[in-house]
């Protein structure tokens, strides 16, 4: 059985799970619509889609768990981006806050002594690692690019390959 306070703070992270998710639908859509970049496109699609299975996973956590998982309402997300560079410095933002995010969870779980919250978190700790790397290698690939067209078309080119070698690595 969740505490109360478990079960606020798992909700809390369902919410930043399901914001994840919007936030990389709407650099999806806008990808979509430049030119060139159609696996740059793919990436935030799966992206999005990862983190909605992430918010999925925590809810049947809950439920099972004697709780209540709740559906929040989510702010709209930023509609456009200056550049495809700015969007992926975003991403490192947003997947460093989820981090922290989840070590605040792992910590209240600690305090409540629930040891089966703490055990199942393990896995987002995980994930979490690899996702923050995976961002910052796409930020230190597009600062050696700068404005350059053809390295542009090379990061395109390559970037499912990387996100999945980085994929299959976690999954060992
Ligand atoms: Fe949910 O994995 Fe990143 O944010």
């Amino acid at each position: 059985m969740l505490s109360k306070r478990v079960q606020e703070a798992l909700n809390e992270q369902i919410r930043i799970e399901a914001e994840s998710s919007q936030v990389y639908l709407a650099m999806a859509s806008w990808a979509e619509i430049q030119p060139g970049i159609d696996n740059v496109t793919s990436f935030f699609y799966q992206h999005s889609d990862e983190e909605r299975m992430h918010m999925l996973k925590l809810i049947h956590f809950v439920n099972e768990r004697g709780g209540f998982a709740t559906i929040p309402a989510l702010p709209q997300p930023p509609i456009t981006f200056p550049s495809i560079k700015h969007a992926f410095k975003e991403l490192l933002k947003h997947e460093i806050f989820v981090s922290e995010s989840i070590n605040k969870v792992i910590d209240i779980a600690l305090e409540e002594k629930d040891y089966a919250t703490h055990n199942f978190l393990q896995w987002y700790v995980a994930e979490q690692i690899e996702e923050e790397a995976l961002a910052r290698t796409m930020n230190d690939k597009l600062e050696l690019i700068g404005d350059d067209k053809g390295g542009m078309y090379l990061f395109d080119r390559d970037i499912l390959t990387i996100s999945m070698a980085a994929e299959a690595k976690h999954q060992k």
